[in-house]
């Protein structure tokens, strides 16, 4: 080794030591070329994550402290950040399975993450929102926006589950987060029942005195809704990426109803396989209904009701329904995030479609 080299390793120790960095060899790692997240491809079956949770429904409640009997998925790229990897399953973006039994209660908090939810299972459940309580029933979107008091009871007799998705990777990364218990277990109720649905109903029409767009009006999407608006877009030409495809918004303001979190529906008919692309935003999938594959990245991810699978930044992506019915796939992403920041562009892959590669082994 030359002196210069040597002077220079210890010139690297030495700035180590002190806390400080030579840009010059470390650029190519802190600037990619292109996005390049830590989080990778995954897909997680519903058979196994279903068992998981409804043991889980045997060992613990939803008392205060836990707060939420839910079992979160973990990006194997990301399980090596404590504590679980900050319930990383996309970069910016938290998901998990929550289960309320018949005659259960989970107590009321409020935080600065948003949350959104897709009802997977059940009905018969409400979830109480600035005092209004919200029912819930199987395929029903549902916003809880960031600061409002939230907590979910259930005097239903089946068990209710659920798709969360908040931003808590996020805020942890931004420094940001606030958490709140309520002064009582559950919030007081204030408002009639489904208060914002029977404002709103789901029809884009405001009532007059609403000019405070701080979070979407509207606490619940009903699926019936959703379908009939899927539907209706069925017999439109599909869109090359997404096939069928609508967006949970603001009806005040056209944007994401989960603010940071931006969700939808979208319905690939049978036989249907649609272009591959890629966005700088990532998204997260729980099958709804039906049943097909997604190549990410040259990978098959084969994926059936109830399997929740994750697309991490800027990767080539294209789904394909193998079934004899429609099938039904939601998704939610941070594509608000990447939009606000002027961060988001999406690409047309160049040959329409993916070569396969490989088949995804869990
Ligand atoms: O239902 O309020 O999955 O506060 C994570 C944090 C659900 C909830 C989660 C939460 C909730």
């Amino acid at each position: 080794m030359s002196t210069h080299e040597e002077r220079l390793n210890a010139y690297y120790e030495r700035l180590k030591a002190r806390h400080l960095g030579p840009l010059w060899n470390s650029i190519g790692s802190i600037m990619t070329k292109e996005p390049s997240p830590r989080v990778v491809p995954y897909l997680w079956k519903w058979d196994e994550v279903s068992a998981f949770v409804m043991e889980s429904g045997e060992l613990v409640t939803p008392d205060r402290g836990g707060e939420r009997r839910v079992v979160f998925f973990s990006n194997p790229g990301a399980a090596d950040l404590e504590p679980w990897g900050w319930g990383s399953l996309t970069q910016t973006l938290y998901a998990g399975i929550q289960l309320l039994l018949p005659g259960e209660k989970a107590p009321s908090h409020r935080h600065n993450q948003s949350a959104i939810r897709f009802i997977v299972q059940g009905s018969g459940a409400y979830t109480i929102v600035e005092g209004e309580r919200v029912y819930m029933e199987e395929g029903d979107f549902l916003i809880t926006p960031a600061g409002l008091w939230h907590d979910h009871v259930h005097p239903g007799d089946k068990p209710m589950l659920w798709l969360d998705c908040l931003d808590i990777p996020m805020l942890y990364q931004l420094g940001a987060m606030f958490f709140e218990h309520h002064p009582e277990f559950n919030q007081p109720v204030t408002l009639p029942d489904n208060y914002t649905t029977l404002r709103y109903s789901g029809s884009g029409l405001r009532p007059i005195q609403d000019h405070d767009n701080r979070y979407a009006p509207q606490a619940v999407f009903k699926w019936k809704q959703t379908k009939q608006a899927l539907d209706n877009l069925s017999r439109l030409e599909p869109d090359a990426f997404d096939a069928y495809a609508v967006e949970y918004v603001n009806p005040a303001t056209g944007q994401a109803a989960g603010n940071t979190i931006g969700a939808m529906m979208q319905k690939l008919p049978a036989g249907h396989h649609t272009k591959a692309h890629r966005h700088v935003h990532s998204a997260i999938y729980h099958v709804f209904a039906g049943e097909g594959y997604t190549v990410i990245g040259g990978v098959k991810f084969a994926w059936q009701k109830g399997d929740t699978f994750v697309i991490p930044n800027w990767v080539w992506h294209e789904h394909v329904n193998t079934g004899q019915a429609d099938a039904y796939l939601f998704s939610t992403n941070d594509q608000p995030v990447m939009e606000v920041l002027h961060l988001e562009k999406t690409e047309a892959h160049p040959a329409g479609q993916q070569e396969v590669t490989g088949e995804f082994q869990p």
